[in-house]
């Protein structure tokens, strides 16, 4: 047993299969100034937390919005009862507006074992917004609070930086001494918190994790509006104008053009940057050789969908996407073209997860629309993207940044993070490069920027992993079980650059390919090298090595 000094009262810390006293844990005994403490409560290790922990919930930044709707900063800090002197701040996904419990963990990317679990203390917050549903539609990741300036601020970037000292305080008054390393982790929008931190933060995070970052995420919300405005008018729905039998006739058609590339027949294309050449889309047209192929009518709309949105003159609004075999996998027909809202009820040919988003928190003004399939669609097909950049970069009385100013990192189309980097921190990237929702091609690119930025050494503090196969954070046809966290401790607490990092095909992943079993090994590669097969055992990470493009 060891003791240690909480506020003015001696507390002792058991052992941690053993319930932790939390009792006595106000507001004030944590520091937690301006906040209100609702529950402080000890789990014992089990469904709820993998260790013994206190597990503090409270609220701050409390206000009635202009919608007279009230906010608040809902926030969750576990403490656990073995702590390695660690502190991680768990930036969560979506429109936020849901405090998920604060282990650290993402689906992908930070290994078998939470954070939480190897002994970090945790934070988890909504970043300003309670999530309320459309009024009638029952539609998840609400985005109602996009019409109040300040919640549009709050899940920008103010929640994370008002929350974060804080959460700080109240570990190191928890414990009786300072934290001694912090991490900034998360994927989707939780990746883009990440790069929101290295920008405005940029001596909070000793390391950061930004998995998927949507970090252009208004930009990347008009690539909604596109693909319904190409795809549905190929047979009148979604749900057909790409078939489950066409995703898998993409999918072998891109394998068969790229799979040997890496030199191994495996259905992973691992060398994924030459796939890029040696695709050409035009081979999916059905000819007379009786193989999987596409109708004349889909193909411009599939090549439409992966050039990204343009405006009317041509000029690109997003960016473009690269192929790969994870197009055949469940999460990108999820995001293009059928949604979850079937399974709630509703009509099950819409995809229109990004639409209230695009119209409530993404636009000046925003737009109100009814929460239901129908209006969202309608809402996509009638977007006019000839004048989206204005919308997305445009600025009010009542909303003095534009949705681009409040969402991206400050400096993101020419990134340096000079200050970042002075500070000592690392910052790892990882992608999936069958990613629907945001374009590894948009990471690799400002990766590249960030590169001839820093004279080409950017490696010294940032490095970028795609992952072939992977979709949005995780799944797909892909090697999607990897400890990019572990490589991120060593890095900053040894000085141990990472390389190539083992991921592994994980078990209960339906979608690997028969040369992919799982518990296979893979390699993933930091940017621009990429895996490649050397001989040996294709279960092994050891058959394979990161080579220069
Ligand atoms: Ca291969």
């Amino acid at each position: 047993m060891k003791s240690i000094i909480l506020g003015t009262a001696a507390m002792l810390v058991p052992l941690a299969t053993e319930a932790m006293d939390c009792s006595g844990l106000t507001a004030e005994a944590l520091g937690l100034t301006g906040a209100t403490v609702t529950a402080a409560e000890a789990i014992a290790p089990g469904e709820e937390s993998p260790v013994a922990i206190c597990r503090i919930r409270g609220r701050m930044a409390e206000r009635t919005g202009i919608d007279g709707h009230g906010y608040a900063l809902g926030f969750e800090l576990s403490l656990p009862a073995d702590w390695n002197g660690g502190y991680v701040h768990q930036f969560n996904g979506g429109n936020d507006g849901e405090v998920k419990p604060a282990t650290g963990a993402l689906k992908s990317g930070s290994g078998a074992e939470s954070p939480l679990a190897r002994g970090y203390a945790v934070v988890s917050s909504d970043a300003g917004h309670d999530g309320r549903a459309f009024p009638d539609a029952g539609l998840a990741g609400g985005a109602a609070f996009g019409f109040d300036f300040e919640a549009r601020q709050m899940y920008g970037y103010k929640a994370v930086a008002m929350l974060d000292p804080l959460a700080r305080r109240a570990v190191e008054a928890f414990y009786g001494r300072p934290v001694a390393r912090a991490y900034g982790i998360g994927c989707s929008n939780g990746g883009r918190h990440a790069m929101v931190a290295a920008a405005r933060m940029p001596g909070a995070f000793d390391g950061l994790l930004s998995g998927a970052p949507g970090f252009n995420l208004p930009k990347a919300a008009l690539q909604h509006a596109w693909d319904v405005q190409q795809l549905l008018p190929v047979t009148g729905t979604l749900a057909t104008a790409l078939t489950r039998e066409d995703q898998a006739a993409i999918g072998t058609a891109v394998r068969a053009a790229c799979d040997g590339l890496d030199g191994l027949e495996d259905g992973l294309i691992q060398d994924h940057a030459a796939c890029q050449a040696a695709f050409d889309p035009d081979t999916l047209l059905c000819g007379d050789d009786g193989a999987a192929c596409l109708a004349p009518e889909k193909l411009p709309a599939l090549k439409a969908v992966h050039d990204g949105p343009r405006a009317a003159d041509g000029a690109p609004l997003y960016a473009g996407w690269d192929w790969d075999a994870g197009i055949e996998g469940r999460n990108w027909r999820m995001w293009k073209l059928e949604s979850p809202i079937a399974a709630w009820g509703h009509r099950p040919i819409i995809a229109t997860m990004g639409a209230a988003s695009l119209a409530q928190v993404f636009t000046v003004p925003p737009t109100e629309v009814e929460g239901t399939p129908e209006a969202l669609e309608a809402f996509l097909m009638s977007y006019d993207l000839g004048a989206a950049a204005e919308r997305i970069y445009a600025t009010s009385g009542a909303f003095p940044e534009s949705p681009m100013e409040v969402m991206a990192p400050p400096g993101s189309d020419d990134p340096e993070l000079a200050a970042f980097r002075d500070a000592g921190a690392k910052m790892i990237l990882f992608h999936g490069v069958s990613d629907p929702v945001f374009s590894v091609q948009d990471t690799a690119a400002w990766y590249r920027a960030l590169d001839a930025n820093n004279g080409g050494g950017a490696e010294a503090f940032a490095r970028f992993y795609p992952v072939p196969g992977m979709t949005h954070c995780t799944g797909g046809p892909a090697a999607d079980a990897f400890d990019l966290f572990a490589a991120l401790e060593d890095w900053v607490e040894t000085g141990t650059a990472p390389g190539a990092v083992e991921a592994l095909a994980r078990d209960g992943n339906d979608e690997l390919p028969a040369g992919l079993p799982a518990g296979s090994a893979r390699l993933l590669c930091p940017a621009p090298q990429v895996a490649r097969y050397q001989g040996g055992d294709p279960a092994l990470a050891a058959s394979f090595a990161c080579e220069q493009e």
